[in-house]
C-alpha cells in the first residue's frame, strides 16, 4: 500500500506524540476538575481541548502505523474504542451541553472511558516500549519545527471549531471558563460526587455540631442571610442561585486552628484553610425555600469560588483541626 507523502513519515514519532498528548489530556483533565477561577480555568480547559484535538489530528498518521503492524491485539483495539468514546463524550459536552442520554451524561462517558483507557494504555505502552524510545534527533530544529507546525494546525482547528459552534448557535458558546454549561436553578440536579446516597433527615430535630457547639436548624436560620453563589459542578453544568446561609467565621471561634473540616452525615468531608472561614457558608434554604433532601437538607455548605465537590451536603459537623488543608485527597473518595 502506498501512502500520500505527508503520511509516509508516520511511525515512531507519531507514537511519541500520541503518548505525550494522551498523558497531557489525562493530567489536564484532572486539573480542570480542580480549578474554579476564570484565568487558570481558561488556560487548563484550553490545554485540555488542544490535547484532545491533537489526538484527533493524529488519527491519519496512527492509522498508517496500525496499517503496517503485523498484528493488532484485542486490548489495543479496545484502547482505540475507549479513547474514541472519551473524545466523543468531550465533544458532546462542548457542543451539545449538559445532556443526558439513557441516563448517561457526557462527562460520565468522558471520564468513564478515560479510566477504562488507562490500564489498556499502560499495557500498550509497556508492550511497545522498545521500539518507541525518544531519540536525540527528536530535538533537532527540523523536528521541533514540525512539532510546532502540528501544534499551530491543531490550534487553528480549535479556533475554527469554536467559531463553527458559535455560528451554528450551539450551546458551546455559553460555556464559562471551566467549560461548564448554564442551568437555571429549577433544573439543577441533585448530584453526588461518586457514591453518596441521599440520607433522610428531620429538620425539626436535626442538630449540627459547630466546633463543639450543638446548633439547631432554627438557630442557624435566625443568623442566616442571603448569599448569591455559583455552583459549578465538574459534571458539566453550573447554576447561579441565592442561598440563605450563615458565614462560618461568625459562628466558629477564631482560634489558632490551621484548618476547618466540614463533615457530612454520610462521612463525605472536605478540609479548608482556617483563613477561608469568611468564604464558607452554612446554608439552610435556597431561592427562598427550604432545602430539598437531595440538595443537602437540612444544612449544607456553600463555598463561592470553589467547585461543587467542596459544597458538602447534609453537614453533621464543623471541626477545627490542626492538619493543613493540603493534606487531603485532592478529590473526594466517595
Ligand atoms: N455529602 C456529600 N456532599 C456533596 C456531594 C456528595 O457526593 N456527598 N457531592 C458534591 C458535588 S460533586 C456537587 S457538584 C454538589 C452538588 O450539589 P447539588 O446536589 O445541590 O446540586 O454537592 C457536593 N456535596
Ligand atoms: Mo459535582
Amino acid at each position: 500500500m502506498t501512502w500520500p507523502p505527508l503520511l509516509r513519515r508516520a511511525g515512531r514519532r507519531t507514537n511519541l506524540a500520541l503518548f505525550v498528548l494522551l498523558v497531557g489530556a489525562f493530567l489536564s483533565g484532572w486539573v480542570a476538575f480542580a480549578v474554579a477561577e476564570p484565568v487558570p480555568a481558561t488556560l487548563v480547559t484550553l490545554a485540555h481541548g488542544l490535547f484532545g484535538l491533537g489526538v484527533v489530528a493524529l488519527v491519519p498518521w496512527k492509522s498508517v502505523v496500525v496499517g503496517r503492524a503485523q498484528q493488532v491485539r484485542a486490548s489495543s483495539l479496545l484502547l482505540v474504542v475507549a479513547i474514541g468514546a472519551c473524545l466523543a463524550g468531550g465533544f458532546v459536552l462542548v457542543f451539545a451541553g449538559y445532556v443526558s442520554v439513557l441516563g448517561i451524561t457526557p462527562i460520565q462517558l468522558h471520564v468513564g472511558a478515560a479510566l477504562v483507557a488507562v490500564p489498556l494504555f499502560v499495557l500498550h505502552v509497556v508492550r511497545h516500549r522498545h521500539r518507541q524510545v525518544p531519540r536525540r534527533r527528536d530535538l533537532t530544529r527540523r523536528a521541533l519545527l514540525r512539532t510546532a507546525g502540528f501544534a499551530a494546525v491543531t490550534a487553528a482547528g480549535y479556533v475554527a471549531l469554536e467559531g463553527l459552534g458559535r455560528a451554528a448557535g450551539s450551546p458551546s458558546a455559553q460555556r464559562i471558563a471551566t467549560g461548564s454549561h448554564p442551568l437555571v436553578p429549577a433544573d439543577v440536579p441533585a448530584t453526588s460526587w461518586l457514591l453518596d446516597r441521599v440520607p433522610a433527615l428531620d429538620p425539626a430535630t436535626y442538630r449540627v455540631d459547630v466546633a463543639g457547639r450543638s446548633m439547631s436548624v432554627a438557630e442557624l436560620a435566625a443568623l442566616a442571610g442571603p448569599v448569591a453563589a455559583r455552583l459549578d459542578c465538574t459534571s458539566g453544568w453550573y447554576a447561579d442561585e441565592t442561598w440563605t446561609a450563615v458565614r462560618l467565621d461568625r459562628i466558629v471561634p477564631a482560634s489558632g486552628a490551621t484548618s476547618i473540616e466540614v463533615v457530612s452525615v454520610t462521612g463525605y468531608s472536605r478540609l479548608f484553610p482556617a483563613a477561608e472561614a469568611a468564604q464558607l457558608w452554612l446554608a439552610v434554604a435556597r431561592e427562598g425555600q427550604a432545602l430539598r433532601a437531595g440538595r443537602g437538607a437540612p444544612v449544607r455548605l456553600v463555598v463561592p469560588g470553589r467547585r461543587g465537590f467542596w459544597w458538602v451536603k447534609w453537614v453533621a459537623e464543623v471541626r477545627l483541626v490542626g492538619a493543613p488543608a493540603w493534606l487531603q485527597s485532592p478529590f473526594p473518595m466517595q
